[in-house]
Parts: C-alpha cells; sequence; structure tokens
C-alpha cells in the first residue's frame, strides 16, 4: 500500500518541490489549494493527472487554513500518513502591511489544522514549516537551541506555530515536528522574495528589457539554500522514530549585496550600474544576519545540503534567462542536470 501525504500549501514553492518528491517515492499525495479567480498551479500543472484516469496518484482539494471544519472533513477523507503544513502568507515585508490576516493563516492556521487532526479519526505524522525569522534579532549562528526574538507580524505568527506544534506533540503525543528552515530558493521562488526579484531583474536587463532595479536593505545577511534539498530534509524528519525538531540550513551566510554581485556577473553585467534605492521595500524591523548550523540534521537526518548561495545565484539566473527566452517553463531540473557552478 502507498503512504499517503496530505501538503497544504502546495502550490507554493516548497509545496511542489515536495510533491515532486513524494511522488517519486510512490506516495499518493493530495494538496490543499485556494479557490481563486485565476489559476494558481503553475508550479505543479507538470505533475497534474487527469482525475478519471487509473491509478491516479496527485489529487487536489479545494480548501483553506481559514476554514477548521473544511480541514476535518478532508482529514475523515484522505486519512493520510503525513501532513506537510506548509501554508502560510509567507512574504515578510507584507505581513507588516498585513498583521491580522498574518497571524490568521500563519499562526491560528496551524492550530486549526492540529485540531482537525484531533477531531478527525485519523493520526498522521504532522510537519510544520517553521521558520529562521523566529531568531529574528538573536545573532547567528543559530541551532535548535538559540533563543527566538521575533521581528515582524509574520515571525511572531511562526512563533505561535512553533509553540503550538510542541505543545500538541507534548500534550497529545502526537508525533509533530517543526522543521525551523532557513532561506531557500530556486526557479520557482516567488517572484517578490529578494533572490528571485534579483535574478529575474538581471535577465531582463540582460535582454535589453530593463535598465534598473529597486531595492531596499542590501546589508542584510542570509543563510540561501536550494529549496529541493530542503524538501528531502522536511520528509525525513517524518521518517524517524522520536519526533524532534531540526535546523535545516548550510552553515554559510552572505549580504543581498554579495547575491547582487554574482547575480549580475553571471550575466556579464555589473550590479552598481544598474541599482537604485527605494525605501518602500525596508521593513520597519529587519532582520540583520542569519546563518544556521545544521549540525543535527547532518547527525540524525544524514541531511547534507550541497548547493551554496553564490551556486543558488547563478543557477537562478541561467534559469531566468532561459525562461525569458523560452517562457516560464519548469527548466529547473534540466538546469540542475547540466549545471556548470564556475
Ligand atoms: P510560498 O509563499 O511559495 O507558498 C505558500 C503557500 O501557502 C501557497 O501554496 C499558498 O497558496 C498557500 N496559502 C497561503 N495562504 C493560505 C491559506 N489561507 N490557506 C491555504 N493555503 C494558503 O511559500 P514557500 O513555498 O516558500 O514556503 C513554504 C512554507 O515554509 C511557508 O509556510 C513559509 O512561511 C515557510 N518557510 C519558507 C522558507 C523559504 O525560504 N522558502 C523558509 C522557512 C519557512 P496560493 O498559491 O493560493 O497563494
Ligand atoms: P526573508 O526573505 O524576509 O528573509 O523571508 P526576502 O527574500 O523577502 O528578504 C531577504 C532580505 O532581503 C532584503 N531586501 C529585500 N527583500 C525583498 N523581498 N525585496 C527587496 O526589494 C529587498 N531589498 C532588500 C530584505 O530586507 C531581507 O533582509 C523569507 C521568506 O521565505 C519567509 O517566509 C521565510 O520564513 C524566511 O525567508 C526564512
Amino acid at each position: 500500500m502507498s503512504k499517503i501525504a496530505l501538503i497544504t500549501g502546495i502550490t507554493g514553492q516548497d509545496g511542489s518541490y515536495l510533491a515532486e518528491l513524494l511522488l517519486g517515492k510512490g506516495y499518493e499525495v493530495h494538496g490543499v489549494i485556494r479557490r481563486a479567480s485565476t489559476f494558481n498551479t503553475h508550479r505543479i500543472d507538470h505533475l497534474y493527472e487527469d482525475p478519471h484516469g487509473v491509478g491516479v496518484k496527485l489529487h487536489l482539494h479545494y480548501g483553506d487554513l481559514s476554514d477548521g471544519v473544511r480541514l476535518v472533513t478532508l482529514l475523515n477523507e484522505i486519512a493520510p500518513d503525513e501532513v506537510y503544513n506548509l501554508a502560510a502568507q509567507s512574504h515578510v515585508r507584507v505581513s507588516f502591511d498585513e498583521p491580522e490576516h498574518t497571524a490568521d493563516t500563519t499562526g491560528t492556521g496551524t492550530v486549526r489544522l492540529l485540531e482537525a487532526i484531533r477531531a478527525s479519526k485519523v493520526r498522521p505524522k504532522f510537519y510544520q514549516a517553521s521558520t529562521s525569522e523566529l531568531y529574528g534579532a538573536t545573532p547567528p549562528p543559530q541551532d535548535e537551541e538559540t533563543p527566538f526574538y521575533p521581528r515582524s507580524p509574520y515571525a511572531a505568527a511562526k512563533l505561535y506555530s512553533y509553540w503550538i506544534t510542541k505543545n500538541y506533540r507534548e500534550a497529545y503525543d502526537m508525533f509533530a515536528v517543526n522543521g525551523i528552515l532557513f532561506n531557500h530558493e530556486s526557479p520557482r521562488r516567488g517572484e517578490t522574495f529578494v533572490t528571485r526579484k534579483i535574478t529575474r531583474a538581471v535577465a531582463a536587463i540582460k535582454a535589453g528589457q530593463q535598465e534598473h532595479l529597486y531595492m531596499g536593505n542590501i546589508d542584510s545577511i542570509r543563510d540561501w539554500g536550494y529549496a529541493a534539498e530542503y524538501v528531502e530534509g522536511m520528509w525525513r524528519m517524518l521518517q524517524v522514530d522520536e519526533p524532534e525538531d531540526f535546523v535545516l540550513a548550510t552553515g554559510d551566510g552572505i549580504t543581498v549585496r554579495d547575491f547582487l554581485e554574482v547575480s549580475f556577473a553571471h550575466a556579464g553585467l555589473n550590479w552598481e550600474d544598474h541599482i537604485k534605492y527605494d525605501p518602500r521595500y525596508l521593513r520597519p524591523t529587519e532582520v540583520d544576519a542569519l546563518i544556521g548550523d545544521p549540525s543535527k540534521a547532518k547527525a540524525k537526518l544524514g541531511w547534507v545540503p550541497t548547493i551554496s548561495g553564490r551556486e543558488l545565484a547563478k543557477l537562478m539566473v541561467v534559469a531566468d534567462i532561459e525562461a525569458l527566452k523560452h517562457g516560464d517553463k519548469w527548466i529547473d531540473k534540466v538546469q540542475l542536470a547540466s549545471w556548470d557552478a564556475s
């Protein structure tokens, strides 16, 4: 019998890679999608199968983390072995504009899902998408023992989700874990996160379609890894005997300025000729430096990331240049196969 997984946030960057990974492992995968007036499934269209066919492995269901009753009916219907809660309003800057909505989805949404598990007849293992943003103002290096100091409505909502996941593990003996993931990116990254914003702009500038790129604070340091490797770590966290929380990170930090420099240089451009400052991209409170220590994941899960932030910048530039030429297809697998990090 195939294992059954339920993924919230399947239409996002991580959801698409995780669905791919689990389908590759023979899972039956169920994803929660939101009803929207336009299609929002472009990241998983290549995985879609006609539901009328035989042996279909990917199933999509309408639902929303704001609708607790729907989550109960879904859990009863699907009876998953594993639940991955990846859904969130995940943009830090936007969380200052929409703090209440962020709290409702990114915070309360998690307890709705945990309560739905308790209210349903099933006892799946549960993965919560926690984040390095929890560390906020606490300086690096950060590991599983580092104190939290959230610096945004997003991080405060994720802090609630972190603790409620831990509480349900202790209170109800649930297999519920937090993956505390540092920034991870890919050619599927949302266009308004800084890495993708930069690599898309590099492609457009190179093609003569754009001249300038407006940026906020380029001094912050992030530990950027490759999303496809991080979803493997999520899965591994649910395959061990005891539920525990884990940091996933590369262990290396670079500045946004470094990412700009590498990205532009990879296309033969000088970043300083194209960057302009716009204060609208600043956050009221910034997170200056995040650099994770993934030793525990390495020792207990055998999880080792292989792609650095600088390599990622080059990989994403190549993918965005190709996407501009050939249309926005999900070409990153092809790119990786022929990837030359030099
Ligand atoms: P994305 O922003 O790409 O995807 C978010 C997903 O959540 C989308 O599928 C979105 O649906 C869905 N969603 C948003 N609100 C709701 C809701 N109310 N009900 C149901 N679904 C909803 O995020 P990533 O893939 O980058 O990240 C996955 C998770 O990991 C997020 O929780 C994020 O906060 C967390 N995280 C991410 C890190 C990173 O570096 N990428 C690092 C650490 C944690 P739709 O497509 O319809 O908008
Ligand atoms: P982050 O990612 O806030 O770390 O959260 P983001 O890419 O948005 O910002 C990284 C850093 O770049 C600076 N920055 C800009 N950011 C954006 N988006 N746009 C700009 O123009 C810009 N200029 C400078 C930011 O100030 C920041 O310092 C991501 C999300 O995926 C979260 O969901 C996740 O939890 C964390 O990573 C880990």
